[in-house]
């Protein structure tokens, strides 16, 4: 099974007065924005994340700085550095994600599919990997 989890190329307006990129739903990313939120202000050697959404779908810029996301949908492993504000990482739903390595100053933009529930999260990996083998 091949990854579904993908980095997506962003469109710049190249400017002398500065670059200029834009986001539109469902033309850029493959999902309908319900939910914007961004981490910023992370202390060195923090790691966020560490779960999976059983239903949501995310899109991840690095819009200052940079961080690694590390990606584990049961089958592939990958990590993935995000250091450019014109490419963003696609995350579907059930893809455990880390991540870590935040530069000083990072800004981790996230568009998401749907309005936050605690509810569609695993936070527990082996109930994660059972749910995967569950779908197979
Ligand atoms: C993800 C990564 C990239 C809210 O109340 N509303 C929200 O929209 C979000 C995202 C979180 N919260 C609350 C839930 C927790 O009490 O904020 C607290 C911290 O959330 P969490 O520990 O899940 O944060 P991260 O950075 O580990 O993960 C977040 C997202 O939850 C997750 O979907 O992919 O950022």
């Amino acid at each position: 099974m091949k990854p579904k989890f993908r980095l997506i190329d962003l469109p710049v307006i190249h400017d002398q007065r500065g670059n200029l990129t834009f986001i539109e739903q469902s033309r850029h990313i493959p999902f309908d924005i319900e939910r914007v939120y961004y981490l910023y202000d992370v202390p060195g050697g923090s790691e966020r994340g560490g779960h999976a959404h059983k239903t949501l779908h995310q899109f991840l810029v690095a819009v200052a700085g940079s961080f690694d996301v590390h990606l584990d949908d049961g089958v592939n492993q990958q990590s993935f550095h995000l250091n450019r504000s014109n490419f963003g990482l696609y995350l579907p739903n059930m893809v455990w994600r880390t991540i870590d390595n935040f530069s000083s100053c990072s800004v981790c933009l996230v568009m998401a599919s749907g309005y936050y529930s605690e509810a569609d999260y695993h936070r527990n990996y082996e109930a994660f990997r059972a749910a995967v083998d569950r779908s197979k």
